[in-house]
């Protein structure tokens, strides 16, 4: 891909959410920048409260900088996003972008990408390829920093002593990699806080109750859950109340991403801390594609901020809740 094309592709896109952005823009106008840029886009699936955000956020962005955007939910396989991806290049978009559903074994699709000239953007999720000139940035949270917050918020909250159960998100994906070590990390300084099970519920509600209720019961002992993300822990809330346990007392529970169904169970009690995962990052995912089309430098990593919801400041997160 001609860095031309992407310049002139970045000032159609620069004039289109300039237009997008000003009272006076005209349809006509707008209309006219849209066909400057082609995306293609492969999502994970549709698996989270999460998920659902995030897909709005790239779509409404993708319409305000007057993208055409090729769009394709994957369902949580590898392959799909393998064939999607193939699919952008034979039909020539100029920019691929994609949510690795799993970090390993995409080097050889993104060669064939990087030989037909097409940038690619990692959003969301990370991939494990040595080659970094594969794709121009990743885009996503810290996820080993938003494990270590779990740790921290919920080894404060069980003063430092708990037999934990972890709710894993996708094996092999990248949030659930980071997450598992981030809070590992923290608590090994912690002797008394014991992961004493851990499994993947696949970041999915029931799967994560399912999970939950085997591991609940192989565990009666346990105190505590982390769960890797807050539809996996509505999951278990359900099994620990079908149990007759009551969640925020018999078990204290961790969450990440920042639900409205998680919001609104930490105002409860139900649950202690949610850390934030941010899915609402597609103005920023095309911010970087308009830099990177107006041939200025883009970061190769861009860290998405989040933050740390508990009983104190839950309300007033509720209604950007998602
Ligand atoms: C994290 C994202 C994860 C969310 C889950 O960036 O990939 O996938 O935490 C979602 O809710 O399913």
């Amino acid at each position: 891909m001609s860095r031309k094309w992407l310049i002139t592709a970045g000032a159609a896109l620069l004039a289109a959410s300039a237009l997008a952005g000003s009272a006076t823009s005209s349809p006509a106008k707008h209309q006219r920048a849209a066909g400057g840029i082609t995306l293609g886009f492969s999502q994970v699936g549709s698996e989270s409260g999460w998920r659902t955000a995030n897909t709005k956020s790239i779509q409404s962005s993708a319409k305000a900088a007057g993208i055409n955007l090729k769009f394709s939910d994957a369902q949580q396989k590898q392959e799909n996003q393998i064939a999607a991806i193939r699919s952008y290049i034979q039909q020539h978009v100029n920019v691929i972008a994609f949510s690795p559903v799993v970090e390993s074994g995409w080097d050889a699709v993104l060669n064939e990408a990087k030989r037909a000239g097409i940038p690619v953007i990692l959003t969301d999720r990370a991939v494990d390829s040595k080659d970094t000139s594969l794709y121009k940035t990743f885009i996503g949270s810290d996820f080993i920093k938003e494990g270590e917050m779990a740790g921290e918020y919920l080894a404060k909250a069980v003063n430092g002593k708990a037999k934990i159960i972890e709710l894993q998100g996708t094996i092999g994906s990248s949030p659930a990699n980071d997450r598992q070590k981030g809070f590992a990390d923290y608590i090994k300084d912690h002797p008394d806080m014991q992961i004493i099970a851990s499994q993947s519920g696949d970041f999915a509600r029931d799967k994560g109750r399912q999970v939950f209720e085997t591991l609940y019961q192989a565990h009666p002992e346990a105190t505590a859950l982390y769960s890797h993300n807050d539809e996996m822990t509505m999951g278990a809330i359900a099994a620990m109340e079908a149990a007759g346990k009551v969640p925020g007392k018999d078990l204290i529970i961790a969450s990440i991403d920042g639900t409205k169904d998680a919001a609104n169970a930490l105002s409860s009690g139900k649950v202690v801390v949610v850390v934030e995962c941010n899915p609402k990052f597609g103005p920023a995912a095309f911010a970087a594609v308009e830099k990177y089309g107006n041939g200025e430098k883009i970061e190769a990593r861009l860290v998405n901020t989040d933050r740390v919801f508990t009983k104190d400041n839950v309300a007033a997160y509720l209604p950007e809740a998602y």
